[in-house]
């Protein structure tokens, strides 16, 4: 079994998607995460040691990696799309909540903006990482949170901006959150947003990176 799991794990963190895949040269004509997770899954393993034991520490090394400047968001993409390859023979499982994950994360681009490339890095490596994620895009008002919140009162908030003129939305988005579920957590992320922006507006965390945001929820995960 946990050869299976090494050779997932392995084909995550350097963006090997499926044995069509050309990327990496080094591993051309391979199987890649999608054969591999499918045929875990027939042999026995169950959906959350793969989730657990091969997509969650490829994901974290990926996200190091990139902490650290040691890769760059190409690479980062094409493991974040190998890994949602295995996903998508887990999801099911998932989904029949025979298979548990480790709660709630909504997260959005906030109202006027339309960046998404970190967004959605962000919403991978955190899906990575065990979590449940709703994805509301780009452009997202504060109703829309609200709206996604009523439905999980119990999930966590991500908010991204990238211009400085919609960092000003997050904070609108930040207090109308805070004002009706004053328990939830909320992390922001963007170019221009800083830790201290993050105070000054009344949010619980800001992360420079999508690893920083897995390791925050790390702590509320018994
Ligand atoms: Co835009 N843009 N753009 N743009 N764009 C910037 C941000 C800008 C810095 C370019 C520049 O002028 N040098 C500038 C902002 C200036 C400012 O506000 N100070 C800018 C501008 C001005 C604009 C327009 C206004 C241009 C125009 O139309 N006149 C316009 C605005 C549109 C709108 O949003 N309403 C616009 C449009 C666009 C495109 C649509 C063309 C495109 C976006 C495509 C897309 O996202 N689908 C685009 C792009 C690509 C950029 C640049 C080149 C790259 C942004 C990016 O994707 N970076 C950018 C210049 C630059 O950064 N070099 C620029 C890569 C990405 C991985 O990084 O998003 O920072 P980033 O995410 C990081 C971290 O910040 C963090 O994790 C990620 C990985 O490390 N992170 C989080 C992000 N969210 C997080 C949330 C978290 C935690 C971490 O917790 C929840």
């Amino acid at each position: 079994m946990n050869e299976i799991l090494n050779r997932i794990a392995q084909c995550v963190e350097f963006g090997k998607i499926n044995k069509a895949s050309p990327y990496p040269p080094s591993m051309k004509d391979q199987d890649g995460a999608d054969e591999l997770a499918k045929r875990a899954l027939e042999e026995g393993v169950k959906p959350d040691e793969i989730l657990e034991n091969a997509l969650v520490p490829a994901m974290a090394n990926v996200g190091n990696k990139f902490s650290r400047k040691e890769i760059y968001v190409p690479q980062m993409l094409m493991a974040a799309k190998a890994m949602n390859s295995a996903m998508m023979h887990l999801k099911p499982y998932f989904l029949s909540g025979e298979t548990k994950r480790k709660g709630k994360f909504i997260i959005g681009t906030v109202s006027g903006d339309l960046h998404d490339i970190g967004k959605n890095l962000v919403s991978m490596m955190i899906e990575g990482g065990g979590w449940e994620v709703i994805d509301l895009g780009v452009d997202v008002s504060a109703e829309k949170f609200l709206k996604a919140l009523d439905g999980n009162p119990d999930a966590f908030v991500g908010l991204s901006a990238l211009l400085t003129t919609t960092m000003e939305n997050m904070k609108k988005i930040v207090s109308a959150i805070k004002e009706k579920y004053s328990s939830s957590k909320i992390l922001i992320g963007g170019a221009p947003v800083t830790m201290e922006y993050c105070q000054k507006i009344g949010a619980d965390f800001y992360s420079p990176d999508p690893q920083g945001a897995v390791n925050y929820l790390k702590q509320f995960v018994s």
